[in-house]
């Protein structure tokens, strides 16, 4: 037995101090992107987020519309392994294919369907446009396009047919395979249609570029996207499945996978990832964890985790701590963890990123956490409260909220994050609700101007300078108590 001579220690014990604000250190000049994953000093690494936030591996928080907004705004989300393999997979499929550059032809019809199945598949998939093919299948002939203002059930009969009122491809601008986004938005706009179908010689149509996906990029230009212009995405992996589970999310289009575990101090978890080098090599990316101290962080760089995340305990629905007895306080964890990342770097020449899960209650404990060195932040409670979370929104005592369950509560059963086996045994997560707070866009706007706020304060500009330069000091006990007790009126979940 040892005992640390330290006290385990959260975010809202600290608060930071203020360096030289100067000319040069504007809102407007912060750069908060950050690597996902490891790289050689000195390098980029392959895979950059314009926003350091992701979401976390959730059923409550994690579903393909909440990854596109996320993505949309430069973050990226982990969809959650407690689900059949295909289930997972067409999640990661369903976001990858929302939006690119050049779409998939994925909505198609015939031109004898009715009207009221092309309005049905309009609204299924939230589309401007269906397109018309001679057979109703993406490979069939190319014949029309079909939109919400080509018909209006006030003047058209829901039994009409598609062919009555769609506008045939000899009216249409299309363009061709292998054309440059930029020739493509260009004939797009000119034509003043919502979508271009890229249409091959032999009559097909092989990908469409959408007026809207133009107008979202120019709205959010810190997208994450990969080298197709598609959203990334995440997904969680377990120890259990993966020979199963990892080749169908690859296949699906992943852009990271990570191990979804709450103690990832394992030999399994070295398992997993020697498994995917030896399959995929460097081709398949993959973040390990939690952790809460160097020797887990060791543990999981020295196997190859591609980063490592940090935490146990500290999430808002995570009751590990009372019933296993296990964990540490996040700032804790993280001073030894940051400490141990840059010793790896200066020994091996290998950044490996930390990502900080779970933990914080204010925007201000995101500040906190960037402060104590995390390179980007896993967050469960701050993304289950928007309306793109996939949890139902309920009212509650005349207050509208959002259900919000941990995936050790009764309600997820994910007894391979608990290495509980295949039942879980005893809970390690409530089941509870958490204040609904609106968009999701909105909201990490406001959350994004309050980091770079206390950055410029800071006197940082990136977030490797604030690492470096940031001068935390820890509260007295009495504001510390005063604090959590508003915490606990205001802003954590309710436990049913
Ligand atoms: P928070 O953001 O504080 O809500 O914490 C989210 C994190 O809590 C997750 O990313 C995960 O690490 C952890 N979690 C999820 N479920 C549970 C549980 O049931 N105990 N804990």
């Amino acid at each position: 037995m040892r005992i640390l001579p330290e006290i385990s220690r959260t975010f809202g014990e600290y608060l930071l101090l203020p360096n030289l604000t100067d000319e040069g250190c504007t809102p407007d000049k912060v750069d908060l992107s950050a690597p996902l994953v490891r790289h050689p000093v000195g390098e980029r690494s392959p895979i950059r987020i314009a926003t350091p936030l992701t979401s976390a591996i959730m059923g409550a928080v994690s579903s393909p519309q909440l990854a596109i907004a996320l993505a949309q705004v430069g973050g990226i989300s982990f969809i959650h392994q407690n689900q059949p393999v295909a289930e997972q997979a067409a999640m990661v499929a369903a976001v990858k294919k929302h939006k690119a550059g050049f779409r998939y032809n994925d909505v198609n019809i015939k031109p004898s369907a009715t009207l009221e199945e092309a309005d049905r598949l309009l609204r299924e998939h939230d589309r401007a446009v269906v397109i018309v093919t001679d057979d109703g299948s993406p490979s069939g002939a190319f014949l029309g396009l079909i939109t919400a203002q080509d018909f209006n059930f006030h003047r058209h009969q829901a039994g009409d047919t598609v062919e009555s009122r769609m506008r045939p491809v000899a009216e249409l601008a299309t363009g061709t395979p292998g054309m440059s986004l930029t020739t493509a938005n260009s004939l797009l706009w000119d034509s003043r249609q919502d979508v271009l179908p890229l249409v091959g010689d032999d009559g097909r149509v092989t990908a469409l570029v959408q007026r809207r996906d133009y107008e979202l990029h120019q709205q959010f230009s810190n997208e994450s996207v990969d080298d197709a212009k598609q959203f990334r995405v995440g997904a969680g992996v377990n120890t259990h499945d993966y020979r199963e589970r990892i080749p169908a999310l690859v296949e699906a289009g992943a852009d990271i996978l990570c191990l979804d575990s709450s103690d990832g101090y394992s030999v399994w978890q070295k398992d997993v990832i020697e498994y995917v080098r030896k399959e995929y090599g460097d081709t398949v990316r993959i973040g390990a964890g939690n952790v809460v101290d160097a020797r887990g962080f060791r543990y999981l760089a020295d196997a190859g985790a591609d980063f490592v995340k940090v935490g146990i305990g500290g999430g808002s629905i995570c009751i590990t701590r009372d019933q296993k007895g296990i964990g540490r306080g996040q700032a804790s964890a993280l001073t030894e963890i940051v400490t141990e990342r840059d010793r790896y770097a200066e020994q091996t020449g290998m950044y490996v990123p930390l990502c900080s899960d779970g933990g914080i209650i204010h925007d201000s404990h995101m500040a906190i956490a960037f402060a104590f060195g995390a390179d980007f932040l896993m967050l469960g409670r701050y993304f289950a409260r928007f309306s793109e979370s996939p949890a139902p929104q309920v009212k509650l005592g005349g207050q509208i909220v959002k259900e919000y369950w941990g995936e050790g509560s009764a309600r997820a059963r994910n007894a391979a994050r608990y290495g509980q086996g295949k039942e879980l045994a005893f809970e390690e997560g409530v089941d509870g609700y958490v204040p609904y707070a609106g968009s999701l866009y909105d909201n990490v706007k406001v959350t994004l101007a309050k980091i770079r706020s206390t950055m410029i304060s800071c006197g940082s500009v990136n977030l490797r300078q604030f690492h470096e330069s940031a001068t935390l000091i820890q509260v007295s006990q009495q504001t510390f108590v005063q604090n959590s007790e508003e915490v606990d009126r205001n802003d954590r979940p309710t436990v049913v």
